[in-house]
C-alpha cells in the first residue's frame, strides 16, 4: 500500500505476566513432597522501532491493534514460565506517538534504529515454592501475573524537513521542488495537483538542505476549506518557511497576506518562523512591474522579511534562491 498516511490511532497491549504455579514434588515413597511451583514469565513488551525505510505510517493504518505476548504460567518441578514475545512496531523517523486519550505525548522518534519500550509486559506470579518459609512449609497459593499496560496509542508522523514551501494551489512549489532538487512531484496547471507531502534535497556548501512541499492551501483553509491545513503538521519541524506565490496574475501581494493569515490561524508558532519569500513565473511579469510593487509591499511591512524572484520556467534566479534558502534556514537553526 503506497498511501500517503500520517495519523493512526492503535491499539495497543503488552503481555500479561504469566500466573506462578502451585504444586508439590510427587515422588514415589516421599508422600509429603515440598512445594516445586515455578514463576510465571513475563509479558512481552511493545516497542517502538525506528525504520528510515519507511515514509508514512499507512502499514499501521490497516491493523486496529497490537498486543504483544502473554508469559506462560509456571509450572511444577520449578519450571518457569517462559516470557511473552515482545510487539515490535516500526515507524517513520518523525513520529510523534501520543495517549490517545489524553494528549499526553509518550514518545518520539527520529533516527533509524532509535528504539522505545512504549508499554511495559506484566510481570510474572511468583510459584508457590518462593512462598515456602519456616512457618509455612507447604504453601497452597502463588501469585497471579501483572497485567501488562495498555494504551490507545495516537500515532502522528511529521515529516524532517529544513524548510516547508507553502503557497496558494498552482503557484509552482512542486515546479520549484524539482527545479531545485532530484525529487519528481507532479506538476500541472490545474489546483490541488499536490495532494500529499513531498520531500526533496539540495546540496549548497557541501550542506544538505531537504525542503518539503506540501499542498496549496486556499482561503479558509484553517477552517477546513480545499484540502485544509492538516498537512501543515509537516511544517513543525522545519527551521523556515519560504512563502511561494505566482507573479503574472496580479495576485502576489493578496496572495501573501492570505498565507500570512491561514497560517497564523493555524499556528502562531509558525508565522514566528524565519521566512523566505518567493515570487516565482518572473517570466510572467517581464517589465518587472508586478515585482517591484510587492517588493515594496512586503518588504516595507515586515523590515527582515526577503524576497527573491524566479523562474522555474527559465530557470533564472534559482542560484540565488538557493542561496537565501541556506541563509534563511541558518537563521532559523540559530534561534
Ligand atoms: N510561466 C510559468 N509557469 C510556471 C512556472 N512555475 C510553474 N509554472 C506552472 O504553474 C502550474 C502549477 O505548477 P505546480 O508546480 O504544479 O504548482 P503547485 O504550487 O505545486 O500547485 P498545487 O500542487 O496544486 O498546490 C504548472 O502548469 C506549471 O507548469 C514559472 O516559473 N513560469
Ligand atoms: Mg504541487
Amino acid at each position: 500500500m503506497n498511501r500517503f498516511v500520517d495519523e493512526v490511532v492503535l491499539q495497543l497491549s503488552a503481555g500479561h505476566g504469566g500466573a506462578g504455579s502451585v504444586s508439590f514434588l510427587r515422588a514415589k515413597y516421599k508422600p509429603k513432597g515440598g512445594p516445586d511451583g515455578g514463576d510465571g514469565g513475563r509479558g512481552g513488551d511493545g516497542i517502538l522501532v525506528c525504520k528510515s525505510n519507511l515514509k508514512t505510517l499507512s502499514h499501521l493504518a490497516i491493523r486496529d491493534r497490537v498486543a504483544a505476548r502473554d508469559g506462560e504460567p509456571g509450572a511444577g518441578a520449578n519450571r518457569n514460565g517462559r516470557a511473552g514475545q515482545n510487539a515490535r512496531i516500526d515507524v517513520p523517523p518523525g513520529t510523534i506517538v501520543s495517549d490517545h486519550q489524553s494528549g499526553e505525548r509518550r514518545g518520539e522518534l527520529l533516527e533509524e534504529g532509535e528504539e522505545k519500550v512504549l508499554l511495559r509486559g506484566g510481570r510474572g506470579g511468583r510459584g508457590n515454592a518462593y512462598f515456602k518459609t519456616a512457618h509455612n512449609r507447604a504453601p497452597r497459593f502463588a501469585q497471579p501475573g501483572e497485567p501488562g499496560e495498555q494504551l490507545t496509542a495516537r500515532f502522528e508522523l511529521q515529516l524532517i524537513a529544513d524548510i516547508g514551501l507553502l503557497g496558494r494551489p498552482n503557484a509552482g512549489k512542486s515546479s520549484l521542488l524539482r527545479a531545485l532538487t532530484a525529487a519528481r512531484p507532479r506538476v500541472a496547471s490545474y489546483r490541488f495537483t499536490t495532494r500529499t507531502p513531498y520531500l526533496g534535497v539540495f546540496r549548497r556548501h557541501d550542506r544538505d538542505v531537504v525542503l518539503a512541499d506540501v499542498p496549496g492551501i486556499i482561503e479558509g483553509a484553517a477552517q477546513g476549506a480545499g484540502l485544509g491545513t492538516t498537512f501543515l503538521r509537516h511544517l513543525a519541524r522545519t527551521a523556515a518557511i519560504a512563502y511561494v506565490v505566482e507573479l503574472g496574475s496580479d495576485s502576489a501581494v493578496e496572495s501573501y497576506r492570505l498565507l500570512e493569515r491561514e497560517l497564523a490561524t493555524y499556528s502562531p508558532e509558525l508565522v514566528a518562523k524565519p521566512r523566505l519569500v518567493i515570487a516565482n513565473k518572473l517570466d510572467l511579469d517581464p517589465e518587472h512591474m508586478e515585482l517591484s510593487e510587492f517588493r515594496r509591499v512586503v518588504e516595507n511591512s515586515l523590515s527582515n522579511t526577503r524576497v527573491v524572484a524566479v523562474s522555474t520556467l527559465t530557470r533564472s534566479g534559482l542560484e540565488d534562491l538557493r542561496t537565501m534558502l541556506l541563509q534563511t534556514l541558518d537563521e532559523g537553526l540559530e534561534r
